[in-house]
């Protein structure tokens, strides 16, 4: 059945998905509902790619109901069918927990999921569900080495240089009054409320060379292992 599920969404424009185990980490009502089908596409996060995701998930959710499964799909935006239970679950579900769970890649300095091929380019969306699909392996550790390229290039200096593990996820990453405040004097000025610098620089899956950005350029050690077919994860 999972091979089956993944196949079915990656036909249909997921570029990865993966399972995560999430058994004592889901609270009261949702608690039974301990396997997570991970999503994430390749595209920045704009209302085609969460028309896109949402049709993802609703995919998953159909397969899943007609073997009998119970699920839940979690928005993967905040301004979906507001002030209903599932639009709550927006900001009650992280789907970067999920997506780590299910091997999908890490948490970069930059606070964001990095994934080993795509970098954090990924726009993420779950569905929680109960039908015993056999998980894949969590991630438990970083990847950015010894780079710091988003945390030197932040212009609201936000990202704190912290490294991310499975077994102490919390640790703070991002400032986020301070990277909230950069995108509201984004909006007022130039009516764009992103920013997304820290997205653009990493070298995990990035296309363009640093110099593109008009920027001195720098790899992590990771990334230069990998590039030369070293790591494996
Ligand atoms: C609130 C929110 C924001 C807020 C706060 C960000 C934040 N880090 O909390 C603000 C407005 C600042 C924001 C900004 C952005 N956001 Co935002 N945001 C969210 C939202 C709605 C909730 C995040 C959340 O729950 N935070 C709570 C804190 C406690 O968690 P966290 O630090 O984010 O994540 C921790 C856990 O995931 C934990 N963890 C990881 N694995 C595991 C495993 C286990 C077992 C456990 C226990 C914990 C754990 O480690 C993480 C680091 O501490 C999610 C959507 C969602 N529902 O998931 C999108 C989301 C995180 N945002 C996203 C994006 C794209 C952005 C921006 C790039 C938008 C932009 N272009 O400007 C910026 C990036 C800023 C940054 N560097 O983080 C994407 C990230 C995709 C990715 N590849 O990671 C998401 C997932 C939306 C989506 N559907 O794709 N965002
Ligand atoms: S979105 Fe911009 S301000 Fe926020 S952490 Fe990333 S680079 Fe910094
Ligand atoms: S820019 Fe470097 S430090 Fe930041 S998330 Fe990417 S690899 Fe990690």
């Amino acid at each position: 059945m999972k091979t089956s599920l993944k196949r079915e969404l990656l036909d249909h424009g997921a570029t990865v998905v993966g399972i995560a185990d999430l058994r004592g980490f889901l609270g009261g009502e949702i608690a039974h509902l301990d396997r997570a089908v991970s999503i994430g596409v390749d595209r920045r996060l704009n209302e085609d790619t969460l028309s896109l995701l949402v049709k993802l998930e609703k995919r998953a959710v159909r397969f899943l109901k007609a073997r009998g499964h119970r699920t839940l799909a979690i928005p993967p935006d905040s301004d979906r069918k507001k002030g209903t239970f599932i639009s709550q679950l927006y900001s009650l579900f992280n789907h970067k927990m999920a997506a780590t769970s299910a091997g999908l890649g890490w948490i970069g300095k930059n606070g964001l999921l990095i994934n080993i091929e795509h970098g954090p380019r990924l726009s993420l969306g779950t569905v929680l569900t109960d039908a015993p699909l056999r998980p894949d392996l969590p991630m438990e550790h970083g990847l950015c080495g010894a780079c710091i390229l988003c945390r030197e290039h932040c212009p609201s200096q936000a990202i704190t240089g912290a490294e991310w593990s499975r077994a102490l996820p919390f640790v703070e990453l991002v400032k986020l009054s301070a990277c909230r405040s950069h995108k509201a004097t984004k909006r007022a000025t130039d009516g764009k409320p992103n920013c997304g610098l820290c997205i653009n620089i990493c070298p995990y899956g990035r296309k363009e060379t640093i110099s593109d950005f008009g920027l001195r350029n720098e790899k992590p050690k990771a990334y230069l292992s990998l590039s030369s077919g070293g790591i494996a994860c």
